[in-house]
């Protein structure tokens, strides 16, 4: 099987597993569990023939540990990215002092205004590194980076959240906690207009 091929599967399975499990027929449980057996019938009875080997494949070698089995080996869930409603039931946990979210220059005045919001997701999303953060940002267009105070946004008694595969997750970020990065990919335009500049 091809790295392309095993790519395919796994963008299937975060479209089924975090988005349109219905379009499968497939009913995930509260917390975003599927029954292997029950997925893999349901995707080869709507045209998508996975074997279990390739699906278990899949989620070993996925970059990003996109998917999650259950200890049983028998259940498999998103990691992280849903867009339909479901409870992770991760413990809040209390985040390093600075975390970073990727984003597009296009996005940046609103979210001055907003803050960070979940958008189609269920939370947003924040990475460890400015280098996550920047592949991240790139998927929307030119990448911008903002670092966040989160641990000072967790001693004001917001949650954070670590999922399966290393991203953090929390309901919302307001403008006050996070500043601009510097960096190659944010260009000179956006870093002037922005009063709290870090790097
Ligand atoms: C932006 C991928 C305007 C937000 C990634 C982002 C991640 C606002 C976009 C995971 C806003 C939502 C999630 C506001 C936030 N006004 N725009 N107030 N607040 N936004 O894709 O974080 O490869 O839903 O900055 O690696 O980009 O799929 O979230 O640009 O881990 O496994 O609205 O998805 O993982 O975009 O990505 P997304 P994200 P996978």
């Amino acid at each position: 099987m091809t790295k392309q091929s095993l790519n395919d599967i796994s963008k299937y399975l975060s479209f089924i597993l975090r988005h349109q499990p219905q379009s499968i027929g497939l009913i995930l449980d509260e917390q975003g569990w599927a029954s292997i057996d029950e997925l893999l019938e349901k995707a080869k009875a709507s045209g998508k023939d996975i074997d279990h080997a390739t699906l278990l494949r899949v989620v070993e070698t996925n970059e990003k540990k996109r998917f999650t089995l259950s200890e049983d080996g028998r259940k498999i869930r998103a990691a992280q990215g849903h867009s339909i409603s479901i409870s992770l039931n991760l413990k809040p946990k209390e985040p390093p002092a600075i975390l970073y979210h990727g984003t597009a220059t296009r996005f940046l005045d609103s979210i001055l205004a907003q803050g960070l919001h979940p958008q189609s997701r269920q939370q947003v999303h924040l990475s460890l590194t400015k280098e996550t953060a920047i592949k991240v940002g790139q998927r929307h267009g030119k990448a911008v980076v903002l670092k966040i105070e989160a641990l000072r946004l967790h001693q004001q008694g917001f949650k954070f959240f670590l999922a399966d595969n290393g991203v953090w997750l929390t309901d919302q970020v307001p403008p006050d906690f996070f500043t601009i990065v510097s960096s190659n990919d944010a260009d000179s335009a956006i870093t002037s207009r922005q009063p709290k500049l870090s790097t």
